[in-house]
């Protein structure tokens, strides 16, 4: 049995090699909160955080420094934990941040106690060490010709991607159009091409220019609208052939199930920070996998390879790089699958040169 000791939390900002150019925002520097859970018993759960603005690192740190108190002690046991933490912040409310800081607390001690287990995190979950279809989401922001052409090109070489990922959204949706030709074109017909719009457009929109995408043969198209109009989601999705893929900004299983309920999409993708970490994650995992709806990773592949692997409706993870550079060994693409490396736990550990020389 492992106990908990302490929780320390870490800041890190590193410099994006393609920033992130969306209408919602434009990102060059990228904040990852880092958590070490320390045991008692000397095993150290492990597991980090990207909320997205840097201010929020502040904010998420300092809940989590607060559930020191709540945890101090106690067995490690992340159902449990993951209900005492967030009925510390019941009248605040259980979502926001909140939530955030919950979900990267719930991450590190699972990957304690699997560590404690001396198995792999999906093999704790009572699954198996495998590969995991990916598809690259690193690049193809609001760019433009050629350097969309080449960076197409890198993302499918980076690992033999058969799926990749770009951003619409630009002012005129005849360069959205001819941006998506130039992708497949660099690509070909075979590779798998989803489109996210990052949540830029009123329903009127959406609907006009979802109706013209239905002819372009893309897997998704991700968050055409604000991610909480689940009204016009629902009509958007009867109306168009494409699959309509939303779940990022689910705050919680009970969102994603509420979405489901109002048929809001064909198919959903949640984020781990916002889900709930691994413990959301599985409760969303078996209301998708009863339903029959396909879910899908966003960010984190590193714990989301381990979670695809226990999914029955496991559809595509979401590859990004850029926790590698802080991390000691990055995981590996091969023939586009994520590879599980064969350790304990979720088989992270930092390059503690990289989190020194970016340490905020
Ligand atoms: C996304 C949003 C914000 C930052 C990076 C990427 C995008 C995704 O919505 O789905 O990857
Ligand atoms: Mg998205």
């Amino acid at each position: 049995m492992l106990t908990f000791k302490e929780i320390k939390t870490r800041s890190v900002i590193l410099k994006l090699k393609r920033p992130i150019k969306a209408k919602i925002a434009y990102i060059e520097e990228w904040p990852i909160l880092l958590i070490d859970l320390y045991t008692n018993e000397g095993v150290i759960g492990r597991s980090y955080l990207q909320p997205y603005i840097k201010k929020s690192l502040k904010y998420i740190s300092s809940i989590i420094d607060d559930f020191n108190e709540v945890l101090k002690n106690r067995e490690l046991a992340p159902y449990d934990s993951f209900e005492l933490m967030r009925q510390s912040l019941h009248f605040v409310g259980y979502e926001g941040l909140s939530l955030a800081a919950v979900s990267g607390v719930d991450m590190a001690l699972w990957d304690a106690v699997s560590k404690g287990a001396d198995q792999p995190l999906c093999c704790y979950l009572g699954g198996t060490v495998g590969p995991v279809k990916a598809y690259n989401s690193n690049g193809l922001w609001l760019e433009t010709g050629n350097i969309l052409l080449r960076e197409a090109e890198q993302l499918i070489e980076q690992g033999n991607f058969s799926a990749i990922k770009m951003r619409l959204g630009r002012e005129n949706f005849n360069d959205d159009l001819s941006a998506i030709e130039t992708v497949r074109k660099a690509v070909g017909p075979e590779v798998k091409l989803m489109v996210d719009f990052n949540q830029c457009l009123s329903f009127e929109e959406a609907l006009n220019k979802c109706r013209v995408l239905d002819q372009f043969d893309l897997t998704w198209i991700e968050e055409p609208l604000v991610y909480d109009n689940l009204e016009g989601y629902a009509e958007l999705t009867r109306d168009i052939k494409t699959p309509i893929q939303l779940g990022e900004n689910f705050y919680g299983p009970r969102e994603l199930y509420k979405a489901i309920e109002k048929k809001a999409s064909d198919l959903v993708m949640p984020d781990l920070m916002r889900i709930g970490g691994v413990t959301g994650w599985m409760n969303s995992a078996a209301i998708c996998g009863s339903g029959g709806i396909p879910i899908s990773s966003h960010f984190y592949p590193e714990v989301g390879s381990h979670l695809m692997r226990v999914s029955q409706s496991a559809h595509w993870l979401e590859w990004l790089d850029w926790a590698d550079e802080i991390l000691l060994d990055p995981f590996n693409i091969e023939d586009g699958h994520v590879q599980i490396p064969n350790k304990p736990g979720i088989g992270i550990e930092w390059n503690e040169k990289v989190v020194k020389k970016h340490s905020m």
